[in-house]
């Protein structure tokens, strides 16, 4: 699949889930390079910036997006010819795809320690992440039992139960707003992550912060299942994550709205959950307190404060 493909897949959610867009959107730079009929060096770093460019519009919040789309194309400027730049992208997608699948898996084996023989874990949304660790602990042979809420317009949590189930988990259904009534009965919750930022706040499916705050407040531990490449480098100099709100359609049938001339549907996807209310979060490299997070943007994604201010500089006309 070329970027023009995925990218409508990513948009319209065909492809969904913040490691496995990541994983698409390598994977169609990839094709894309190899692809492309590009005979100079510029026109394909052309070509393969507009495919970069229209994979990261796809989802704004999902910071392994972004992450995964700059790892692919990072020194594709610097290759001497087209064959040159076209291997550095195919070796880099190949190499991001595989780190990512060995991420999720690595996560599993960490998270799964978490468990304990007898927990109830409650989960929101689909996460493969999340998810990975509850089937881990299955595997190893604790008894656990779990709560999935539905997820509420997008229904992930109907992939959620289906996946639980096909791993002989015993399971749960509730809607999103029984999570608070059944918080009591819970040991662990455990939640993925789209992007996580250097205070330690995890951006979540919409309904995260409301899972988390009520597990606070019942004294239930929060986890959060991440790969490194979700957590967000521009945080850094104070950029926001931006919070995708989709069509209202998704929430209320546009006959109905078409009715309602006073009433405006918001449908915000994601939501953020203060680091105060999660106690760990569950990387590839370890499971770290959120205030940590500086710690993994800078040692495994590799950015610094200084590069910044190095990209600020040139954006001004006084870098090189
Ligand atoms: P993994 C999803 O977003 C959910 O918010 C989920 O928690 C998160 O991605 C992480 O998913 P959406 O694509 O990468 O359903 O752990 O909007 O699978």
């Amino acid at each position: 699949m070329f970027a023009t493909e995925t990218a409508e897949k990513i948009k319209s959610m065909e492809i969904r889930g913040a490691g496995r867009i990541a994983r698409a959107a390598a994977g169609a730079l990839r094709n894309q390079a190899l692809g492309s009929t590009a005979t100079r060096t510029a026109a394909f770093a052309g070509e393969m910036e507009r495919a970069a460019g229209l994979l990261v519009a796809t989802r704004p919040t999902a910071v392994s997006l972004p992450n995964a789309v700059h790892m692919v194309m990072s020194g594709i400027d610097r290759a001497k010819t087209v064959k040159e730049a076209r291997a550095g992208v195919v070796q880099r997608a190949d190499a991001f795809i595989r780190s990512s699948q060995h991420a999720v898996e690595k996560i599993a084996e960490i998270g799964a320690r978490h468990i304990r023989d007898g927990d109830i874990i409650l989960t929101h949304c689909n996460s493969e992440a999340a998810l990975g660790c509850i089937i881990k602990a299955h595997r190893d042979g604790r008894e656990i039992e779990v709560f999935a809420t539905e997820v509420r317009p997008g229904n992930q949590g109907h992939i959620t139960i289906r996946t639980l189930n096909d791993a002989g988990i015993k399971t749960n259904f509730i809607v999103d707003s029984a999570v608070r009534s059944f918080m009591h009965d819970v040991d662990l919750v455990i939640i993925g992550a789209d992007a996580v930022t250097v205070n330690g706040a995890v951006v979540n499916k919409i309904g995260s912060s409301q899972v988390a705050h009520s597990a606070h407040e019942a004294r239930v531990n929060v986890l959060v299942a991440a790969e490194t490449y979700k957590f967000a480098p521009r945080t850094i100099i104070g950029e926001l994550i931006r919070i995708e709100e989709r069509a209202a359609g998704e929430v209320l049938p546009d006959e109905i709205a078409r009715t309602l001339p006073h009433v405006t549907v918001r449908n915000p996807a994601f939501d953020v959950t203060p680091a105060e209310f999660i106690d760990m979060i569950v990387t590839e490299q370890g499971a770290i307190p959120p205030q940590m997070a500086y710690v993994i943007i800078r040692e495994y994604l590799g950015w610094e404060i200084g590069e910044f201010h190095k990209s600020l500089e040139i954006n001004n006309g006084q870098g090189e």
